[in-house]
């Protein structure tokens, strides 16, 4: 599996380290030939290298536009070594085979970065490294390339290591590399060029970043915002993205967007465990309980902020039945999502033309390993999604009095749910239905009075004297830094705590927690979600 190295191809615009390569390679008895700039900066140190031209029969010409697009070289690059035909045909040609391919490619980046005029930017498109580049990367069974200075120790680590060659597990790391390079090498002119003849995202723009165009829309999140959905290759999850839509009006960006969240917090929980119903409002859950049946579990999660989940979307982890279908419609809904539907169910969703109804086939596994990304100025992040579970985690009991088996049921659920809360999260929940969501304040203190205010609300709209809160448990997606959040939980007339744990005053909010008779334990798993 090794292959010799007798002759290099060095054509590099970025000459950092360029020269003591070179000299290191020569003094292992390697033939080197180089392009213009590449040749000038190399004989300047002494090193005797041949020119390409002498490979091709041909000058550089139209300013450098043409220099290594020639069966000399890509014949010397693509042979099969050990193919009869292949051989005889560059004996026939006079093709010299290239063992060693070192490229980096025109600084069409640093060129768009400088803010140069667009002549000088497409004078830096590199055709012909990276046909090279790709050539060498195909034939990597014979051929190594080199598109990072980085690299260049390797390769000579190598040689030393095999007697002057190269391990084909070296040439299939940097055949891969090569790839990826010319991929966002050409993914970079593709945006620039968007963005000048102001292309819409369905363009080749994102197509470069791994997704298929799934639908066009309307508009993005606001009505001047152009949008478009895509779909990621790889395994689907079931989901929006690979969802059938039975019926209603075409999905908009903030739609997918919502029921995105509600089916993956819906697929939290297990279907042969329990019917289980969220319902999401800006991307956060306005309410969701577990139930007997779906109809059970749609009206207690309706009762949890019934004013908010007007115009929400409905997640379901059970095929939708007729019964809970015709609880859904009785208010005004945008999107419903099941793994499936019954006929009757379908029938009775279809008198309301625009509601849209979605089926997936089933449940996500929520702890499916996996990656999201999201977009910063100039850059994205990646980072693997959340699939802790806290059936998984050992539950720390750390107050004087421990949870009930009822309470550790609640406790569960409702970090369960806080998980698809957005930070800072306070979630309130009561026999396995949310009774008050506190989500995305800025100060947790703030996030756990809003849910406790949202109980009390809650109780008001049911016609019940008593805030939902009361006698309830609460979650907190990560840990309470002070003890204000908690006592403010206590105070609503909670009856234990979920937290992650973890922070510096971790012994006050355990007493303030003792000292109002709360129970509480820790996850040691903190379920951030901004
Ligand atoms: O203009 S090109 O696309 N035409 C070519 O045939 C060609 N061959 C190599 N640019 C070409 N190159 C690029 O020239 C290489 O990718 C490298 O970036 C650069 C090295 O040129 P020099 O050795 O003259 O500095």
């Amino acid at each position: 599996d090794l292959s010799r190295i007798s002759r290099a191809l060095l054509s590099v615009s970025d000459k950092t380290g360029l020269v003591e390569f070179a000299r290191a390679l020569a003094a292992r008895g390697v033939t080197l030939v180089s392009t213009g700039g590449t040749h000038r900066a190399l004989t300047e140190a002494g090193l005797t290298v041949t020119e390409v031209s002498d490979l091709t029969g041909f000058p550089e010409m139209m300013d450098g536009r043409v220099k290594t697009l020639h069966p000399g070289v890509h014949g010397g690059l693509l042979a099969i070594r050990d193919n009869p035909e292949h051989q005889a045909a560059m004996l026939a040609h006079g093709i010299a085979a290239i063992d060693l391919l070192v490229v980096n490619l025109y600084p069409f980046e640093a060129t768009l970065a400088a803010g140069k005029p667009a002549s000088e930017c497409i004078e830096n498109i590199d055709i012909g490294g990276p046909a090279m580049i790709r050539a060498a990367a195909k034939n990597h069974k014979d051929v190594a390339v080199v598109v990072d200075v980085a690299d260049y120790g390797a390769v000579l680590a190598d040689l030393d290591a095999h007697d002057g060659a190269v391990t084909s597990t070296t040439r299939r790391r940097l055949a891969q590399k090569a790839y990826a390079r010319t991929a966002s090498y050409d993914a970079a002119i593709s945006t620039w060029l968007a963005g000048e003849i102001g292309a819409a995202p369905e363009g080749q723009t994102f197509r470069a970043l791994g997704g298929t165009l799934a639908q066009g829309l309307r508009y993005g999140e606001n009505p001047h915002m152009k949008a478009a959905f895509y779909r990621t290759a790889g395994a689907p999850r079931p989901g929006v993205a690979t969802a059938r839509q039975l019926q209603g009006k075409e999905l908009s960006y903030n739609n997918i967007n919502d029921t995105d969240a509600a089916y993956e917090a819906v697929s939290e929980f297990d279907p042969a465990r329990t019917a289980a119903v969220v319902i999401v409002k800006h991307a956060n859950p306005c309410g969701v309980a577990e139930g007997a049946s779906l109809v059970e579990a749609y009206e207690r999660a309706l009762l949890c902020d019934p004013v908010s989940a007007f115009g929400g979307i409905v997640a379901l982890n059970r095929t939708l039945d007729a019964e809970a279908a015709r609880k859904i419609v009785e208010i005004f809904t945008e999107v419903i999502i099941a793994p499936d539907a019954t006929e009757e169910a379908a029938a009775i969703v279809a008198a309301k033309k625009n509601l849209r109804l979605l089926t997936t086939g089933g449940v996500a596994d929520p702890r499916k390993p996996g990656q999201v990304w999201r977009t910063v100025a100039g850059g994205f992040l990646v980072q693997d999604r959340d699939n802790a579970v806290v059936d998984d985690m050992p539950l720390k009991v750390v107050t004087k009095r421990a949870p009930t088996e009822a309470e550790l049921s609640d406790l569960r659920f409702a970090f369960r749910v806080a998980k698809h809360v957005k930070s800072n999260a306070i979630v309130y929940a009561k026999d396995g239905a949310t009774v008050g969501i506190g989500a995305g304040q800025m100060s947790r203190v703030d996030s756990s009075r809003i849910a406790a205010w949202k109980a009390a609300e809650a109780a008001k709209a049911a016609g019940l004297p008593e805030s939902l809160a009361r006698g309830a448990v609460v979650a907190s997606d990560a840990f309470f830094p002070f003890a204000d959040g908690l006592l403010a939980a206590a105070e609503a007339g909670a009856t234990a705590v979920i937290q992650p744990g973890g922070s510096m005053r971790d012994d006050d909010v355990i007493r303030a927690a003792d000292e109002a008779g709360l129970a509480m334990v820790l996850t040691g798993h903190r379920h951030f979600r901004h």
